[in-house]
Order: structure tokens, then sequence, then C-alpha cells
């Protein structure tokens, strides 16, 4: 019997390890985890994966973690998705997410250099690196100007991979993601919050809902579509950079409306407070991707429209909250 591929995924509790879990097991892999102790385990997204994955203990402070992690999982893939990933705590704690979304990723790459240089890596960079966009639409050549110290660390993160790959030949590969959410998505990102809130209120649970920045805009994709770019990517002969993104723009105010109407409210402006404390230090007012390449090389395109995304993830919220 042939053995099966091993992969590794760091950050395989996070809303995209959750999906790339789920999407290497159904392509027949050995999936490993690595996973950071905590008092109390917050395992929700990988609950009903649990008995089909290995978790190791590890963090992306501690070196002899990731070492041991790869000599136990023995990954012939690394998809390192772990990272402090929220930009507004970023303004918050810039040193310890400079450590976990920056070094870290030197310490991963130093880890697989030691243990198993033949793995190929795939490297979860941003189009936060973007931030004051210096070219429309963004592809894998325009260059970086982060907004926030989360961009920053990003910036590190994708050419120490960049570097890597170059000094020491690794098939190191950097995924220039742009935002992508789904019912998994964290409560604090914007589109989760808005459909999270416009289903609430819907449910008669809460009366409002408090924003910062309506008129940012984003290109908006969804999570499931996006770890199958991930895994295209490393099955690529040699290594190289990707951007991921759908190719359209839209607006806070647009996703209040699409997921306030999903919810049967209606308008979306009677229920929205503008809170200042949600306005960012310095904001990236627009950001708009250009998926040609990864189209091109990697036969990938979006399956899913920004309306369809604000509609399925308004639904799941609705039937999360039900009243039971
Ligand atoms: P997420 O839901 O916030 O998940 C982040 C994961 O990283 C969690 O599993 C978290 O573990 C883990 N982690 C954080 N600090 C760690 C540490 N010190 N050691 C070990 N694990 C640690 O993020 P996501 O949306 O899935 O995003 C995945 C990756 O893609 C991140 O690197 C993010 O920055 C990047 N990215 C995301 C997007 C997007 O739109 N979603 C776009 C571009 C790039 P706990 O469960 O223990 O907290
Ligand atoms: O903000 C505005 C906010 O927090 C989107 C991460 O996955 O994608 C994500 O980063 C926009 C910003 O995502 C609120 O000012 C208005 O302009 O959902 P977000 P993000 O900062 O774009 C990138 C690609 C990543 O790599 C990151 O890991 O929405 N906005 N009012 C608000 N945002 C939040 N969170 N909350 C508000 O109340």
């Amino acid at each position: 019997m042939t053995e099966k591929r091993s992969a590794l995924i760091t950050g395989i509790t996070g809303q995209d390890g959750s999906y790339l879990a789920e999407l290497l097991l159904e392509k027949g892999y050995e999936v490993h985890g690595m996973v950071r102790r905590a008092s109390t385990e917050k395992f929700e997204r990988i609950e009903h994966l649990r008995e089909r994955i290995t978790l190791h203990q590890g963090d992306l402070l501690d070196q002899r973690s990731l070492v041991d992690t790869l000599r136990a999982s023995k990954p012939a893939e690394i998809y390192n998705l772990a990272a402090m990933s929220f930009v507004a705590v970023s303004w918050i704690q810039p040193t310890l997410t400079a450590e976990f979304t920056g070094v870290g990723v030197t310490r991963m790459l130093e880890a697989m250099r030691e243990v198993c240089p033949q793995a190929r890596f795939y490297q979860a960079s941003s189009s936060e690196m973007f931030g004051k966009v210096l070219e429309v639409p963004q592809t894998e050549t325009t260059p970086f100007y982060p907004r926030s110290p989360y961009g920053v660390a990003k910036a590190y993160g994708h050419f120490i991979t960049v570097n890597y790959r170059e000094s020491y030949d690794l098939h190191a590969t950097s995924g220039i993601l742009f935002n992508h959410e789904s019912p998994r998505r964290g409560l604090e990102f914007v589109t989760r919050k808005i459909t999270w809130h416009a289903a609430a209120i819907r449910h008669g649970l809460i009366k409002e809902l408090r924003l910062g920045n309506l008129e940012a805009e984003r290109d908006w994709g969804y999570a499931k579509d996006y770890v199958e770019a991930m895994w295209l990517m490393l099955q690529q002969k040699s290594p190289e950079d990707y951007v991921i993104a759908t190719g359209e723009a839209h607006s806070v105010k647009e996703c209040c409306e699409v997921a306030f109407e999903e919810a049967g409210l209606g308008a979306f402006e009677p229920y929205v407070v503008i809170d200042e404390s949600f306005v960012r230090p310095a904001e990236v007012d627009h950001l708009i991707g250009s998926p040609a390449k990864a189209e091109k090389d990697l036969g990938w395109k979006p399956q899913t429209s920004f309306e369809e995304l604000i509609r399925l993830m308004t639904r799941a919220d609705l039937e999360l909250l039900k009243p039971r």
C-alpha cells in the first residue's frame, strides 16, 4: 500500500485552517495541525474533524516546538496559516504582531530547513501589504505600502519567504490573498460582524450595530474557494507567488445593504450607529486584486460572488441565532 501524503497546517483552528483541513482530507492527505495550548480549548471549527487529524502542540514563538512538530508530522507540504490576523489589534500589540506574523515565518522556515528541506512551504501573505495602494488593480508586481503593524509584519513574512526560496532553493510560495470570509469568520471582522448583527437584530436579540468607516472598499471572496488556490500553488513544479482575489471591490456600506436585506430588515440605516472607536489610526481605503496570473497558471477562478457570499453568511447566522 502506498503511504498517504502528509501535510501540516499551522493555524488549523482558524477560518482558513479548518477549510484547508477539510480539503486536504478529501484529497486523501494525512492531515496534521499545530495548535497552541490554552486553558480552555477553542477547537470549534475543527471539532467535526478531530478523529481524522493529528494535532501537535506548538507556538510560532517557540522554535523547539516547531522543530518537534515537523519531526513528528513529516510533512510533504507545510501551510503556514498561523498569525495574529486582526488588523485593528495590531496597533494594540504591535511587537507581538511582529513576532507572530513576521518573525514567526522565519522560525517556520528555519525549522523546515533543519528537518525537511524537501517539503513544500506555503506562506499566508496578505493584500494588507498593498495598503495605500500604488497601483490599481494590485498584482504580484505591485510595490507594497502597508498601513498597519499587521501589514508591515506580513510584508516581512512575505520577503523572508522569497529570500529563503532564493537563498536555499526551497519550494516556498507566498499566496497574496485578498479578504476572504465565510460563516466561520471571526466575529470581529467586518463582514461577519455585519451578518451576525443583522441576524441578531432580526431575531430581536439586539437593537443596533456599531461600525467605523462605511466607505472602505475591499475585494471580498469566499474562504472555501481560496483554500483551493493555496493547495494548487503547492502543486506547481516551481514555486512562485500569486495574488488570489475576485477582481471586484465593494464597500462596507454595500455589505450592510445586502446583509440587512437578506435578514428581512430592509434598509440598514436605522440600525447602524457610527462609532469612532472602530475607525483605524491609518486606513486602507480601497483594495482590488487581479487574479489573472492565478487563472493562467493555476486554472483558479473564484466561484462565489460578493452578494452570494454575504447572503450565505447572513443565512448561516440567522440559523445559528434562531431561538430554539
Ligand atoms: P484566523 O481565523 O485568525 O486564524 C489564525 C490562526 O493562527 C488560529 O488558528 C490561531 O490559533 C493561530 N495562531 C495565532 N497565533 C499563533 C501562535 N503564536 N502560534 C500558533 N498559532 C497561532 O485567520 P484566517 O482568517 O484563517 O487567516 C489565515 C492566515 O491567512 C493568517 O495568517 C492571516 O493573517 C492570513 N490572511 C487572511 C486573510 C483573510 O481574509 N482571512 C487574507 C490574507 C491573509 P488560536 O485558535 O489558538 O488563536
Ligand atoms: O476590515 C472597516 C475597516 O477587519 C475591513 C484580515 O483577514 O483581511 C482582513 O483585514 C474594513 C476595514 O478586515 C468596522 O476599517 C468599518 O477598512 O474585516 P476587517 P481587514 O482589516 O481588511 C486582510 C486581507 C487580512 O490579511 C487580515 O488578516 O472594514 N470597518 N467598521 C470595520 N472593520 C471591523 N473589523 N470592524 C468594524 O466595526
